[in-house]
């Protein structure tokens, strides 16, 4: 960032050419997508012609070598239209991140060209029924067996499961507590390999959510990323990218709502005077303008940092993602106050945006993680 808060000319350009993407082919049609439950692949593939296939990968792995900050922009622009979309986006960069930034060159020349261009879009499995925030309580196995693993286990909440074509996977290889878990690449059409019905969600529906199930799948240990154990950090560190995503995702929403009871407020006539005229409707944009506005600093500087490697890079993703997705939830249930019954109807945006960011408070680490994290590394200094 120049002058310390302004963004640069680069990122401003990049900001409008994901506006303008979002404008085109997201806005109009979010609203569809949710209420059919429509998985948008074709938009999703398209965005790859923007690099958004491999937004922070390396240019030596092909992608577009942004920095975390960029991301956000990114992320925050499309979940104006649409958040589920723009998250999916955000977990398939993640997925493609760990593989360009810890794996081998030959897993890199086999699985990140066909990445970047979303020709195989990439799941990021962790999460299993029995381990949701204690993550690194994992149980699903990879044994050894010549050069192969023997995989079997369930992952839970995947998003992506069942249409995407590749899934990295954190699984355990000794018992060793977190630093057993071993990160691998397995394709959706390795044997043993199933899937669950999609979930039924609140939100986020335009974006599938399953289980993946593995029953003895053989996985070539080629397709391991770094070595036994390293799987776990592997998989925090993508964390710590994902979640400044999530943020921006909340950022976005956030926004769209702001701007539509900015303009909602304005028109609708009450005791004879527009609502915007009334000091509350003034106090309550003012309130969420402000809320909004101090996440979104927060937010850029925890990413500039992502991108710096800074030693303090984990706490301020941390902070960032509690506040970002508290306070854009919050935003958005003020500017479904300001529409009155109408915000509660799906004629307006308002009640998705509602729903859609609901879950940012929970996934890619609670926010009650979030907190532990930080309070974790305060407590450690
Ligand atoms: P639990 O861990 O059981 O938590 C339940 C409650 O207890 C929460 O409020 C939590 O904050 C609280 N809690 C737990 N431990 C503590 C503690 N120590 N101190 C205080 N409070 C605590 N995962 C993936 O791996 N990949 C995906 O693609 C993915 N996509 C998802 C998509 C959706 C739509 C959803 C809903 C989830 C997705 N997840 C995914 C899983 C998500 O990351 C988990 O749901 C989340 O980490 C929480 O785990 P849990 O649901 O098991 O809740
Ligand atoms: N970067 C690199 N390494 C990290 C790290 C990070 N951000 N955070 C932890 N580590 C390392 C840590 O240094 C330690 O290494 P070592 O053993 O060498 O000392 C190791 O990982 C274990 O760390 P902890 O001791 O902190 O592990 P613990 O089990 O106590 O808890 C916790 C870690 C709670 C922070 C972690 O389990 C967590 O983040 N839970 C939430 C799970 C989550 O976020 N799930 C999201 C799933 S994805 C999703 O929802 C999507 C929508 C895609």
């Amino acid at each position: 960032m120049t002058n310390q808060f302004a963004l640069t000319e680069d990122q401003l350009a990049i900001q409008e050419m994901a506006q303008r993407f979002t404008a085109d082919a997201i806005t109009p049609f979010a609203a569809e997508w949710d209420e059919k439950k429509h998985f948008p692949i074709d938009v999703i593939k398209r965005s790859a012609e923007l690099g958004f296939g491999g937004i922070y990968v390396s240019e030596e792995g092909g992608g577009i070598g942004l920095g975390r900050l960029e991301a956000a922009i990114i992320m925050e622009a499309m979940a104006y239209g649409c958040p589920a979309t723009s998250a999916f986006i955000s977990i398939h960069n993640m997925a493609a991140w760990m593989i360009d930034s810890f794996g081998s060159d030959d897993l890199k020349s086999r699985y990140l060209p066909s990445l970047i261009s979303m020709e195989r879009i990439a799941s990021y499995c962790l999460t299993e029924p029995g381990s949701g925030s204690d993550a690194a309580a994992l149980k699903t196995s990879a044994k050894l067996d010549g050069d192969h693993y023997i995989v079997s286990g369930s992952k839970q909440f995947i998003s992506g499961a069942g249409v995407n074509d590749v899934y990295v996977v954190m699984v355990r290889t000794s018992e060793d507590g977190p630093r057993g878990i071993t990160c691998l690449v397995v394709d959706k059409d390795m044997e043993g390999l199933s899937f669950g019905a999609p979930e039924k969600k609140l939100g986020w529906n335009a974006s599938p959510t399953a289980q993946v199930h593995f029953d003895n799948v053989r996985v070539p240990v080629a397709n391991r990323v770094g070595s036994e154990g390293e799987g776990f950090r592997f998989a925090m560190a993508g964390l710590d990218g994902g979640r400044l995503n999530i943020g921006a995702c909340s950022l976005g929403g956030a926004q769209r709502c702001l701007d539509e009871a900015i303009a909602y407020t304005k028109e609708r006539q009450q005791f004879g005077q527009a609502i915007a005229d009334f000091q509350n409707t003034q106090f309550m944009l003012a309130d969420m303008a402000t809320d909004l506005e101090a996440a979104r600093a927060l937010l850029y500087m925890a990413a500039c940092k992502v991108t710096d490697n800074a030693p303090d890079k984990s706490r301020f993703s941390a902070m960032a993602k509690r506040l970002s997705t508290d306070s854009g939830s919050e935003v958005v249930n003020k500017a479904l106050q300001l529409f009155g019954g109408y915000g509660y109807l799906q004629d307006y945006p308002i009640e998705r945006f509602w729903r859609d960011l609901r879950v940012h408070s929970i996934l890619e680490g609670t926010n009650q993680v979030m907190r532990m994290i930080v309070g974790r590394d305060l407590l450690r200094q």
